[in-house]
């Protein structure tokens, strides 16, 4: 094919195919992230169950999770098929101090081979080393539309010049970084309450916005009211860890999440979103 011909087609699927759509359910989506075995070490998060890969392939089987989140490793090891796979190509460990970075180790043409339908990288938007991040995510970007696949951008607002990572203005930054980078969509850390992250969500315009878990909250309560407000703020849905897999029954703290997540949305429950500064 002549290079016009092949950039032309290039853009034309890039245009159509790269959208979340594969990963929704009425508009809605809940991911099932198992990475911080690199991201946090095996001792921190995990107990002799979780910190089985194939249990954590089951949970996400059984409970019909729109998606899993793994890095390579398990993918290659662990990935069943059973639900659509989101490949993280970046990530860190926890030991080295400082400004963070973290760099692709995986390429998104071996990421479609394992059968990844999205990949997912990590931005620590205020790091020192944002821009090695930026970068790194706008070609990962441009080379996931190419092979027909969405690119989802964790952002997490981190570093020294970050005091604040879960105010309405550093969450709605992070959330509009995804958008002008080109992320499908972002994961953002919740705000607190429904109001803010409903500008977030305003931030975010067309890319679409999952809630990050966070460490497991002191009861379901707790949780589940957070991840309603994020749904009420206009979310697209939650990528969660280890608020599932370290429940004594994850199935069933799955079962409530899906309840808010796949909730009809009511005319009644848009958020009003309050203009101005944060
Ligand atoms: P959790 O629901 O367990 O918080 O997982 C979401 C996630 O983004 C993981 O993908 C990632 O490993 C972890 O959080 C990063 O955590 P941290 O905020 O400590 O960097």
């Amino acid at each position: 094919m002549e290079s016009k011909e092949r950039e032309s087609s290039l853009a034309k699927r890039s245009r159509k195919s790269a959208t979340m759509d594969m990963f929704l359910a009425n508009g809605r989506s809940m991911f099932l992230a198992y990475d911080q075995g690199l991201e946090h070490g095996p001792s921190k998060d995990f107990n002799d169950k979780n910190i089985d890969p194939g249990y954590i392939m089951d949970i996400a089987t059984k409970g019909k999770f729109n998606a899993i989140v793994f890095q390579k490793g398990l993918a290659e090891k662990y990935y069943t098929g059973k639900v659509p796979l989101v490949l993280k190509v970046n990530g860190k460990a926890a030991l080295a101090q400082g400004e963070p970075i973290s760099k692709q180790n995986c390429s998104v043409e071996y990421a479609v081979s394992l059968g990844a339908k999205a990949i997912g990288y990590t931005i620590y938007l205020g790091s020192q080393f944002e821009a090695d991040m930026f970068q790194e995510f706008g070609r990962i970007q441009e080379e996931a539309h190419e092979a027909g696949i969405p690119a989802i951008a964790w952002i997490y607002p981190r570093g020294a010049a970050v005091q604040n990572d879960t105010s309405r203005e550093i969450v709605s930054y992070a959330a509009r970084t995804g958008l002008e980078l080109g992320a499908d969509a972002v994961k953002i850390k919740y705000t607190g309450d429904s109001q803010s992250f409903a500008w977030a969500v305003k931030s975010a315009g067309k890319a679409r916005v999952y809630m990050s878990g966070g460490p497991k909250a002191p009861t379901d309560q707790d949780f589940l009211s957070q991840v309603q407000g994020a749904i009420d703020a206009g979310a697209t849905g939650l990528a969660v860890g280890r608020n599932v897999w370290q429940h004594p029954d994850p199935l069933k703290i799955t079962e409530s999440l899906k309840q808010i997540i796949f909730q009809k949305k009511k005319k009644t429950e848009q958020p009003v979103i309050v203009q101005g500064q944060a």
